[in-house]
């Protein structure tokens, strides 16, 4: 089944944050943020903005009518800043204004005198100087003090990773509308409307029964809107609520990139222990997480890198030991992985780094570790494992030794062309990891003309989830799905939502949609029992049909939820799903968190050019663990787009702070992303299928994270590039690999080519 979506987008037709048709007299709010990234605010002088045309009022924390703060997991963010600034951009007032036009002219009249204090931007700097979001946090399995003396092979080093924007194609930004007896109804772009729901409750002082939030779509999220939609929102909302009109605020490109938070950058250090026969029997690894100036997320997306520091691989031996850092940065927050990636690439490193030094490809050290069923996780969960069974199904579709074949007659044939080659496995756990998000509700009603509406937690940001949703309710209740419509998420119909994130939204709400549509069938069953007196066993509901021991009836779907209706039984059902059996002990760090893992192999196969350093990431051939896909179309999209996404946070994107905190990196021309040319030409995926009832829907499994991860390969493959070009090249673990640490590594230690290099032909 397509993508529901698909027709409206095409046409433009698809609806969002700013298509909403606008009530009369909207007002348009505009944030002034922090110019500088630490210190104390002396004097703040907005009068000349007040003055500006157009312009209603300037909002400060003064104006917040119930807490001034929005911090999630700790109250720890103000909405407003009132004595002191934690970073650039942060915002300090709310300009609101007649038009958008106004609102940004006015902004710019708003001066501020701050007197600086230290700026920190480096992760190991704040924890050296106990600068820590929250303590520090462990992971340990067996014991790496003893273990070390049974490994044949030690290496240490360290590895870093960089941020990434989210860049989603719609900004952020929020819409509140007054509504009578004090009520607020926000349209939002968030993948948290509860979120929003709460942080609006808090802002405002009105309790959250008097808050909708509706989300129509969002174009994008990617874990940029699990959190990070809420300051808008308030703003928007505290203004609407004092000025008594509706207020907007839609973020323009550059005002996103600079106030928001992106993925967390990394620093880390590791120790890898092998035996003889190349098994890694110890493993240790420290993380300092850049959180940025507020704890925003980075407590959960810190204990996600600890869950996934072994990535594929099972270790017997690990502690693990992760600091989040407090730097004058906007608080960094969710992305696609959820520091899941952070860690993994830290023992991918760790692999690499032993893999050069004994001079053998990395893929004999990953094959060999690779994590079976029964192997215990570092955080006590055991696996069911299919990475032994990706794996193998990857080299051999593909063509492993033929490839490598193929590689080393190139290697030896271009000196100033090089091939690179490597495998990324990847392992992924599924379940929001604070156990108690993983819930989720539907609420499902069938009219009498047979039509259906169905309602959930689950936001549609582009991943389909609506369409599978619609799959689900179409196929329990065996009608068309042209019959079935899936209603925007709105907290007035759904409460207490999770957001949609951590890969579980489809898993979590489909099968919410299950039980509704189950328990609407079974009083479907009871009434066309009566009125065909025979058993409710008999009867089965087929294609819009109702049969009797197998028997079609001239009973249809449309007669049958009539008589219902007459018979007074209820049409519409409300129903819950939470995930069983996961727990998680935070403070032992041991348990079952995971309602399952996802899996797969990718090859990833790069060509660089060694004169200028610059490079393509050929193909990607993946096999992906999917269960039973629900929709190949989707499902196929998610991972395209995942690895997209991946191999750009790898290779060229590349988020630069300075010394003073300020973004540098701010806009599209400095900030690269993958474009159509620097997408592989080949991305080849085959389904692992397997079918083992895994708590997602209908034998499913969760499609949306695990995927970027593959992206990782990209990184290693480019260095084993370089390698072929300058064996002797010392290159640092520190992605982004782009093109100017490229070029700077071919020619790490060489001062002068050969007369051969210079003949070669290119
Ligand atoms: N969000 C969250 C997530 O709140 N908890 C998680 O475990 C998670 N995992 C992945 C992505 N978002
Ligand atoms: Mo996400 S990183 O699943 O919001």
């Amino acid at each position: 089944m397509k993508n529901i979506d698909s027709r409206t987008h095409v046409r433009g037709e698809s609806v969002y944050l700013d298509d909403i048709p606008l009530i009369q007299g909207t007002l348009f709010g505009v944030a002034f943020g922090s110019p500088m990234a630490h210190g104390v605010i002396r004097n703040l002088n907005v009068a000349d903005a007040e003055a500006m045309p157009g312009v209603v009022r300037v909002l400060t924390h003064k104006d917040v009518t119930g807490e001034n703060q929005i911090g999630g997991i700790i109250p720890d963010e103000p909405l407003f800043a009132d004595h002191h600034v934690h970073y650039v951009g942060m915002p300090i007032a709310f300009v609101v204004a007649e038009t958008d036009d106004d609102a940004r002219a006015a902004v710019k009249k708003i001066t501020v005198d701050i007197e600086p204090l230290r700026v920190i931007t480096d992760p190991r700097e704040a924890q050296a100087l106990g600068e820590l979001i929250i303590p520090p946090k462990h992971f340990r399995l067996g014991d790496t003090s003893t273990a070390w003396a049974q490994c044949m092979h030690i290496f240490e080093g360290c590895a870093d990773t960089n941020g990434q924007e989210h860049l989603y194609i719609e900004t952020q930004g929020a819409y509140a509308i007054p509504q009578e007896n004090n009520g607020i109804k926000l349209y939002s772009s968030t993948q948290g409307p509860t979120a929003v729901q709460r942080a609006v409750s808090r802002s405002s002082g009105l309790p959250m029964h008097q808050i909708e939030v509706d989300v129509i779509r969002l174009g994008g999220g990617f874990g940029g809107k699990e959190d990070q939609a809420n300051m808008w929102a308030a703003l928007v909302a505290v203004a609407a609520h004092v000025l008594k009109k509706p207020v907007k605020y839609s973020l323009h490109r550059m005002e996103d990139m600079a106030m928001t938070g992106k993925r967390h950058p990394y620093s880390s250090d590791f120790k890898i222990g092998l035996d003889n026969d190349l098994k890694i029997i110890a493993y240790e690894a420290t993380f300092y997480q850049n959180a940025g100036a507020a704890a925003d997320l980075s407590p959960a997306v810190l204990e996600r890198t600890l869950f996934h520091c072994t990535n594929s691989y099972y270790v017997p031996n690990v502690s693990a030991t992760a600091y989040s850092c407090r730097t004058h940065l906007p608080p960094n927050t969710a992305f696609r992985g959820f520091g899941g990636p952070q860690g993994m690439f830290v023992i991918e490193a760790a692999i690499a780094k032993a893999a050069e030094s004994l001079r053998i490809d990395a893929s004999v050290i990953q094959e060999k570790n690779l994590i079976q069923t029964g192997d215990e996780f570092p955080f006590g969960q055991k696996a069911e494992s299919e990475a032994p069974a990706c794996w193998h199904k990857t080299t051999e579709l593909y063509e492993l030794n033929a490839i490598r074949e193929r590689i080393a007659t190139f290697n030896n044939e271009n000196r100033l062309s090089k091939k690179g080659l490597a495998l990324m496995p990847v392992c992924f756990g599924i379940s929001f990891t604070n156990t108690r998000m993983n819930q989720a509700r539907a609420l499902v009603h069938l009219y009498t003309d047979g039509s259906v509406n169905v309602s959930t937690g689950a936001v549609e940001m582009g991943q389909g989830v609506n369409t599978k949703m619609l799959q689900v309710a179409a196929q329990v209740l065996s009608i068309r799905s042209e019959r079935v419509k899936l209603l925007t998420t709105s907290t007035y119909r759904i409460a207490s939502t999770s957001p949609s994130a951590a890969s579980a939204t489809a898993d979590l709400n489909g099968r919410a949609v299950q039980l509704a549509c189950d328990e609407l069938v079974k009083r479907l069953k009871t009434v066309a029992a009566g009125e065909l007196q025979t058993d409710v066993e008999a009867i089965t509901l087929k294609d819009e049909w109702v049969y009797v021991n197998d028997q079609k009836t001239d009973w249809d779907w449309e007669r049958l939820l009539m008589a219902a209706f007459s018979k007074r039984v209820s049409l519409s059902e409300h129903a819950h799903y939470a995930t069983p059996g996961i727990h998680f002990d935070p403070i032992a760090a041991k348990g079952h968190p995971f309602a399952y893992h996802v899996y797969g192999t990718a090859i990833v196969e790069t060509t660089v050019d060694c004169l200028r350093g610059i490079y393509e990431i050929n193909n990607i051939k993946v096999v992906h663990d999917f269960g039973v896909s629900m929709n190949t179309a989707i499902d196929r999209g998610q991972i395209e787009g995942g690895i997209v996404q991946g191999l750009g946070w790898m290779t060229m994107e590349e988020v630069i702070f300075d010394k003073t905190g300020r973004l540098r990196s701010n806009a599209l021309s400095t900030y690269k992303v993958p474009d159509i040319y620097s997408v592989p030409d080949e991305i080849a995926i085959e389904a692992l299928k397997t079918e083992q009832d895994n708590l997602a829907i209908f034998r499913s499994k969760a499609v949306g994270e695990p995927p970027l991860m593959y992206g990782i390969g990209a990184y290693f493959a480019l260095r084993n590039a370089i390698l072929a070009f300058n064996p002797t090249a010392r290159i640092p673990f520190d992605a982004p690999m782009t093109p100017e640490k490229v070029l700077l590594a071919l020619y790490d230690g060489r001062t002068s080519f050969s007369t051969n290099d210079q003949t070669a032909s290119y």
